[in-house]
């Protein structure tokens, strides 16, 4: 069976911070086998199990794959170790012996009662067609699993689908959008008064020329014809860590409300462009989006608790890559916020711990979870109204950026803010991101939420030695997940003490 799709000479991929990623050329057999994969984890749940095919905010060579488990999450953390192995088995009799022997361990039976039941999407990219065939094959190669191909999907859209087939509901793309603008129109419908002219200024959108262009119907780099290509100077990863104005974006936007996706549209950040040649941008990043969302909720909060007394936990979720400005406003605001290492299953398991977890990376990767009990009381509070619109509108599933950048819409026009008044919450502290190319990444282990290196021995206190020459320094290293490089960030109370302590700070890595 995997004579088709034999592991490339000297290629070992890693199921990472995101699933496997890589040069599209080289991951067909990776693929294959994450077929077989999903298929064994959906015998083990007994569920509907989603396959991804995507690299995000890669170059448009790259591609991946990543299987969404039963309730739309990531893929169980103890999972991994086996598909960091199965993904890499170097022959068929190896793959063979491999997964009978997991089967074994996890008490997977084959040719019983339930089928395999496996949902595949794909982003744009033109590697993943072929791609979804190779998972396809994989799939079907367990015995009596089905594979569905749902078609050209954003990530969260697949993550939301497996979500909702898991849950006996209705989960076409259709009912997607129907659901999102349903609950969208609901919301905007409750805010009194009408509008002022300043908020009914359109938000011009950067599809980054992925899937979440393709989506919208007004939108700039959709990524159609003569558009330009994916993630190629445009979307929210670039906008993010260039902070400049994604192309087909310029002097005429200025002070416009705008927003970026990334390429398969999990990921967004706001901006406006600030006068100028040099299209500068003021960026409005997954911080300023978490801190928008919280005090919306602790707002809302505030008033169920006056009506009807009951406290709710609210929790706030970050990685050390938060600018410590935003830290300091979340926790004036007397909110309770919690630190994980970057990648989003780390925060959104995080976030299960409170009755309400909002969770973002920096990068604008994150939600809103609410939890089960939490739901129940809701419902049962708001029988007369039949829904929820807040909770329908967010996709519990993982981030979605057609949904968040939704409900940033609604919130603004809520608040009667403008982008402007927004990105004022708080002055971000000028920050400074450098990577470190390196022979072995694996050499540099953190702790304490990726805040304090642990090994190499030695480099915490070097950084230490350097922070303590700034005034409101801040610098901390780790591995990429997704890269073979160590990442350096370093804040300080200017630009120039951030470039310079980020500069210090890489030359202990290298
Ligand atoms: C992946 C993660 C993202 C994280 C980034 C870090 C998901 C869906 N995506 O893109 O959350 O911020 O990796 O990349 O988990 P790095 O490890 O290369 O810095
Ligand atoms: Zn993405």
């Amino acid at each position: 069976m995997c004579i088709k799709y034999p592991i490339p000479e000297g290629v070992k991929i890693s199921y990472g911070t995101a699933g496997f990623r890589a040069d599209a050329s080289i991951i067909s057999s990776t693929v294959f086998r994450v077929g077989i994969l999903a298929a064994l984890r959906s015998l083990k749940t007994i569920s509907v199990i989603g396959i991804m095919i995507t690299a995000s905010h890669n170059q448009i060579s790259d591609n991946g794959v990543k299987i969404a488990d039963p309730s739309g999450g990531m893929l169980t953390q103890e999972w991994e170790p086996f598909a960091d192995l199965h993904g890499n088995a170097p022959d068929p009799q190896n793959l063979v012996n491999l997964i009978s022997e997991f089967a074994k361990k996890e008490n997977i039976s084959f040719g019983g009662d339930y089928s395999a039941e496996v949902l595949l999407g794909r982003d744009t990219r033109p590697s993943g067609e072929s791609l979804l065939e190779a998972a396809r094959q994989g799939i079907s190669s367990v015995v009596g699993a089905v594979a569905t191909d749902m078609g050209i999907l954003t990530t969260p859209q697949l993550h939301w689908m497996v979500r909702y087939r898991n849950m006996g509901k209705s989960s076409l793309e259709t009912d997607y959008f129907k659901q999102l603008s349903n609950s969208f129109r609901c919301l905007m419908d409750y805010i009194p008064g009408e509008m002022t002219a300043s908020e009914m200024d359109e938000l011009i959108v950067d599809g980054a020329n992925g899937v979440g262009g393709a989506k919208l119907e007004v939108v700039r780099n959709s990524g159609r014809e003569g558009e330009g290509v994916l993630n190629h100077g445009v979307g929210a990863d670039f906008v993010q860590k260039e902070k400049i104005v994604p192309s087909g974006f310029g002097q005429a936007d200025v002070g416009k409300r705008c927003a970026s996706l990334d390429g398969d549209a999990d990921q967004f950040v706001y901006f406006h462009v600030l006068p100028g040649s040099n299209n500068k941008i003021e960026l409005v990043d997954g911080d300023k989006i978490l801190s928008l969302f919280a005090l919306f909720i602790k707002q809302q909060l505030a008033v169920l608790s006056k009506e009807d007394g009951r406290q709710v936990h609210l929790g706030i979720v970050q990685t050390a890559y938060a600018n410590g400005a935003s830290t300091d406003y979340l926790k004036k605001l007397g909110l309770e916020v919690a630190l994980t290492p970057t990648g989003v299953k780390y925060l959104h398991e995080k976030a299960y711990d409170y009755d309400i977890g909002i969770y973002f990376e920096a990068n604008g990767h994150g939600t809103i979870l609410f939890s089960a009990s939490f739901l129940s009381w809701l419902e049962t509070r708001n029988k007369e109204l039949a829904s929820t619109p807040e909770v329908e509108l967010i996709n519990q599933a993982v981030g979605d950026a057609l949904s968040g950048v939704l409900l940033v819409e609604v919130i603004l026009r809520h608040m009667g803010w403008s982008i402007q008044k927004w990105s004022e919450l708080y002055q971000d502290l000028p920050s400074r991101q450098l990577k470190v190319k390196v022979m072995d990444r694996t050499a540099v282990t953190t702790a304490n939420a990726e805040a304090e290196v642990v090994k190499p021995t030695g480099l915490q206190e070097a950084i230490n030695c350097e922070v303590a020459k700034y005034t409101m320094g801040r610098s901390f290293v780790r591995p990429s997940g997704t890269e073979d490089v160590i990442r350096v960030y370093a804040e300080a109370s200017t630009q120039e003490e951030a470039d310079n302590l980020a500069k210090s700070v890489a030359q202990h890595v290298d």
